[in-house]
């Protein structure tokens, strides 16, 4: 027996998938194709590939009106954008990050031979405790990484707070957060600087790619320099640097998509408020909710399986897996207990008590301009199904 949309067979009866292909969790939302195919004739017919060119700067300008911010610093991808973003600001020692974030976020400290501290998080809003990170202060910290996880605020002013009483910097990693306000301003012009990612699986993608966003004219010059090796003209290299360049054909990516926010926006949303409905009175289940006094991306759907649920997580997940949902364990087990870390810090756990409990309940879930209402119900059923 086909269900309405010709997936499959809900009786059990049949070994295939409901979905005959793989659903992704950051399948990329792509804007006008064609386009984005005059952007590449353009480009052919310029010959300028890379280099700050002109699409390039047509990108970091729209991206800085939007954002009401002085300066964006297009790069080659969020990672790099933080590695120099965290170099520009000359930190070292040790710098404060949440363990429950994309392992990127640690990386670009360690990276720079910095020692990334991990400190807790609030449970609710999955973002940094303010007095964990207080807790985390020695002699040797510089700064605070903040992460404005799922597109939801990290608890700026406590943070800015927090580094002004300790003279640390403070940088955020809005990854996710791209079009999110907090009361009413747009992410993107808090603390020193605040950088984007622009994956191919993020709510607003150039291919690969990523900014820095900031009001301070100098920190963006140097950072500026730093993404083209120091060059400060021809032959004359004045500052350290590497290459972090965002090419031309990402820009064209970024400018078709960007045509096309309002389009993602929607379909996320819908699909976010099918998944709240059909999981409503599902008991042991809740989906984090947006701030609709904000604007949001409604890029993530996170839900949390919590002790009272008939099913575990991970067998939620596998009923899921089973069915070619590919839900994801997003950032489960936490940076702590990755290798690279854990090796570091092999008690950190005792100190990451809500990060433990949250990596251990979350199951990120499809959605995007490639998942419909439809598709999402059901998951919804899958979910509910589940044994
Ligand atoms: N800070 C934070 C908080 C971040 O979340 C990230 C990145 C960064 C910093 C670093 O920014 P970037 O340097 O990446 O610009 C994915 C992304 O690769 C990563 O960018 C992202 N965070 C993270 C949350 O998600 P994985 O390990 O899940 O990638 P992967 O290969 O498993 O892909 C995810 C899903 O998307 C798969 O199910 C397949 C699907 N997919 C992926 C690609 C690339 C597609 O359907 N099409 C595609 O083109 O990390």
């Amino acid at each position: 027996m086909k269900n309405k949309l010709g997936y499959g067979d809900f009786s059990g009866a049949e070994k295939k998938p409901l979905f005959d292909q793989p659903l992704h969790v950051g399948r990329p939302n792509i804007g006008s194709r064609e386009a984005f195919i005059g952007y590449v004739n353009d480009i052919f017919d310029r010959c300028w590939l890379s280099n700050n060119g002109p699409l390039v700067q047509d990108l970091e300008r729209r991206i800085a009106d939007k954002h009401d911010v002085k300066h964006c610093i297009a790069m080659c991808n969020g990672t790099i954008a933080l590695e120099i973003a965290i170099r520009a600001l000359g930190l070292e020692g040790e710098v404060i990050v949440p363990s429950y974030t994309f392992i990127a976020t640690a990386h670009a400290l360690s990276w720079q031979g910095i020692t990334p501290v991990f400190a807790d998080i609030d449970p609710d809003t999955h973002n940094l405790d303010p007095d964990s990170v207080c807790q985390m202060i020695t002699p040797r910290t510089t700064g605070i990484i903040g992460v404005h996880l799922w597109g939801r605020p990290s608890p700026v002013e406590a943070l800015q707070r927090i580094a002004d009483d300790h003279d640390l910097k403070l940088l955020f990693d809005a990854a996710h957060a791209f079009g999110c306000s907090y009361k009413g301003r747009q992410i993107g012009s808090f603390g020193s600087c605040e950088v984007l990612s622009f994956h191919a699986t993020k709510f607003f993608n150039a291919f690969e790619g990523g900014a820095i966003l900031t009001n301070d004219d100098q920190l963006a010059e140097t950072m500026r320099l730093m993404r083209n090796f120091g060059f400060a003209g021809l032959d004359n290299v004045i500052h350290p640097g590497t290459n972090g360049k965002m090419v031309e054909i990402s820009a064209a990516m970024g400018l078709v998509n960007l045509d096309a926010l309002d389009e993602v926006i929607a379909a996320n949303q819908k699909n976010y408020q099918t998944y709240k409905n059909g999981l409503e009175d599902f008991p042991g289940v809740t989906l984090l909710e947006f701030d609709q006094a904000e604007a949001n991306n409604y890029q993530y759907v996170v839900m949390q399986v919590d002790e009272s649920s008939p099913v575990s997580r991970d067998r939620i997940i596998q009923a899921l897996h089973a069915e070619n949902v590919l839900a994801r364990k997003y950032f489960w087990p936490g940076c702590h207990n990755m290798k690279p870390y854990r090796d570091l810090f092999p008690h950190a756990g005792l100190m990451l008590q809500n990060t433990q409990r949250v990596a251990d309940s979350v199951i990120v879930l499809p959605t995007g301009t490639t998942v419909t209402p439809e598709m999402v119900d059901i998951i919804v059923t899958i979910i509910r199904s589940a044994k």
